[in-house]
């Protein structure tokens, strides 16, 4: 069949879809509706995408931009979903992504007046958390107990995970800090919902709460993960075990993570002094407290400690976590030490993931870098950005299924990686305004909307051939047949490292097409917090940017 993105598009937007080499090239857009033809044009020559074995073709209709319902067909080919031509076409969408965070909310009952048919009972309050034997230190033996509530669940799992949470936070962070207004009127019906500062942050300080309790008062350092020995079974929040919760090792990428995403917060909060006093230079004094402690512990990797098998987020590469941070103390701070410490001329840029934060070092640079000290190389800060975005628009543009998703990028969270690369190539659009860039970034939505090789919609809640099995306790054990929406799914790669544990065949060893929509399937259909963060920046940048 021919794939379109499935939710549709802003008028003015870049406008493709792929056909299987089958059909007959010429193309036509048809009104849902009545059938009315909209637009009628030539796909481009037929091509092999490696990633999937398909051989296809391109559409490019954009010069459709009446507002609409549609319907794309072509003879030889079964036709496409429906798909919108619209203002504001991603605004629910945006909505949606940005509420899964309370959705994952830990230690709150989300009630029927916000969370409608997935209410449910509060679970892991963690008010008593027990310092593990690999956190144990003279002040804070093994065992004492603290408390460490809220946070949000990193993701499937009801553990929380600090490196996981600093990328997925700041991303939040950077979207308001991008899109103000945007985010000033987005209403996403949490409790907080009215009071006086935008639901995003409100949303943002329900986990940077429990990121300020993960760091150890007396030296300043950050615990890893806060977490059971095991994983909980497929059961809801309040029906967990009740197994031990425990603070794990402090690690250097734990400490930096949390300082950059500390500092970051700092400067998003001080307009807010009147609502919550103090909290804007508290949250600096951890940054740098946290900062002081990785200088001092510069190269602690974590691994599990014995007898714990929870998620991992090993990391043992430094500079990139050593980088952002310091960038966003500079920005934070004014300090022109911590612009030294970044040594900017040595750090390129990459598509951020959990595990390589230097391409947030940039995008905080090149957002604030009219208002920086003297100190900052102005000629260095836009290069590192426009170069990876003009990467990424090569491969969007040389590669048969118009997206710049290939090869390694097929990894575990591999629809990340296609958001992750949008929220970049957006990041050079802001920059120097190239087209290509804007529409290589709306490649990215779409192929997570539809266009892709699987056909699914990978958002719960969203498009007409959505993800229903997500591997996510509550959608799994809640009763409701719906996946609780708005999650975006992991997506396909070629590691199935849960084939054990899935009775369900992969369709394909391909990475395109190697992906289940079952919840057995946690290595391509778990949702996790670092994954929706640039659902919700991509879908509001578009929605801003494609608008202008
Ligand atoms: O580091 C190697 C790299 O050297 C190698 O080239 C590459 C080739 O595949 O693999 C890299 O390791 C990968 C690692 O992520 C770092 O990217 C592993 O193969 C891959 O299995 C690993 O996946 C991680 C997965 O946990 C398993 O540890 C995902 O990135 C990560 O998103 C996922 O996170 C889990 C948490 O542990 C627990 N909570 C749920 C969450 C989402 O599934
Ligand atoms: O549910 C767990 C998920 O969050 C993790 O990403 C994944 C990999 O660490 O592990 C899942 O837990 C499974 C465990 O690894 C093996 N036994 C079955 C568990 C639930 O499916």
């Amino acid at each position: 069949e021919i794939r379109v993105n499935q939710l549709g598009f802003l008028p003015q937007a870049h406008k493709v879809a792929v056909l299987p080499a089958g059909a007959n090239g010429d193309v036509e857009v048809i009104d849902a509706a009545s059938g009315a033809l909209a637009w009628r044009g030539r796909a481009g020559p037929a091509a092999m995408w490696k990633e999937s074995g398909e051989t296809v073709m391109l559409a490019d209709f954009s010069a459709l931009t009446r507002t609409g319902e549609y319907r794309i067909r072509a003879a030889g080919a079964a036709p496409s979903e429906r798909f919108s031509v619209r203002a504001g076409v991603y605004v629910e969408l945006n909505r949606a992504a940005l509420k899964a965070f309370y959705f994952n909310r830990s230690g709150i009952a989300l009630d029927a007046a916000h969370a409608g048919v997935h209410a449910r009972a509060a679970g892991h309050p963690d008010t008593r958390v027990l310092v593990h034997a690999s956190a144990a230190s003279s002040v804070r033996p093994e065992g004492t107990v603290i408390a460490s509530p809220k946070g949000w669940y990193d993701a499937g799992d009801y553990n929380k995970y600090i490196v996981n949470s600093g990328i997925s936070t700041y991303t939040l962070l950077a979207a308001f800090e991008h899109f103000p207004g945007y985010f000033t009127r987005l209403r996403t019906g949490i409790p907080e919902s009215g009071n006086t500062l935008p639901d995003i942050l409100d949303e943002a300080l329900w986990n940077l709460e429990w990121m300020l309790s993960m760091q150890d008062p007396y030296d300043g350092g950050v615990y890893n993960k806060l977490t059971n020995q095991n994983f909980d079974g497929m059961v809801m929040p309040d029906k967990a075990s009740g197994a031990p919760r425990y603070v794990v090792q402090k690690g250097t990428a734990a400490a930096l993570d949390f300082a950059a995403t500390m500092a970051t917060a700092s400067r998003v909060m001080q307009p807010y002094e009147q609502q919550r006093p103090g909290l804007s230079a508290r949250m600096l004094a951890a940054a740098e407290a946290a900062w002081e402690w990785a200088r001092a512990n510069p190269a602690v990797a974590f691994r599990n400690p014995p007898g714990v098998v929870t998620g991992e987020y090993g990391d043992a590469s430094f500079d990139d976590e050593f980088a952002w941070a310091a960038a966003e103390l500079y920005i934070s701070s004014g300090k022109d030490s911590y612009y030294a410490a970044m040594k900017p001329a040595a750090v390129t840029a990459s598509v951020p993931e959990w595990a390589d934060v230097r391409g947030l070092a940039w995008i905080s640079l090149a957002h604030h870098r009219k208002h920086l000290s003297a100190a900052a190389d102005q000629r260095l800060i836009a290069g590192p950005i426009d170069g990876l975005a003009a990467a990424l628009a090569a491969k969007w543009r040389a590669s048969a299924y118009g997206v710049p998703m290939q090869g390694g990028d097929f990894v575990w969270g591999s629809n990340a990686v296609a958001l992750n690369q949008s929220m970049m190539l957006l990041q050079a659009y802001r920059l120097n305004g190239k087209r290509d860039y804007l529409d290589a970034a709306q490649a990215g939505l779409d192929y997570v909307l539809g266009r892709n090789a699987t056909a699914y919609s990978f958002v719960t809640g969203f498009g007409a051939r959505q993800v229903l099995h997500p591997h996510h306790r509550p959608s799994v054990a809640d009763q409701v047949a719906a996946p609780v929406p708005g999650f975006l799914a992991g997506g396909p790669h070629a590691g199935q490292q849960d084939k054990g544990d899935c009775k369900v065949p992969y369709p394909s060893a391909l990475p395109a097409l190697s992906y289940i929509d079952d919840d057995c399937s946690y290595a391509s259909n778990e949702v996790a917090i670092n994954w929706n963060a640039p659902l919700v920046y991509v879908s509001a940048a578009l929605d801003v940017l494609g608008d202008a």
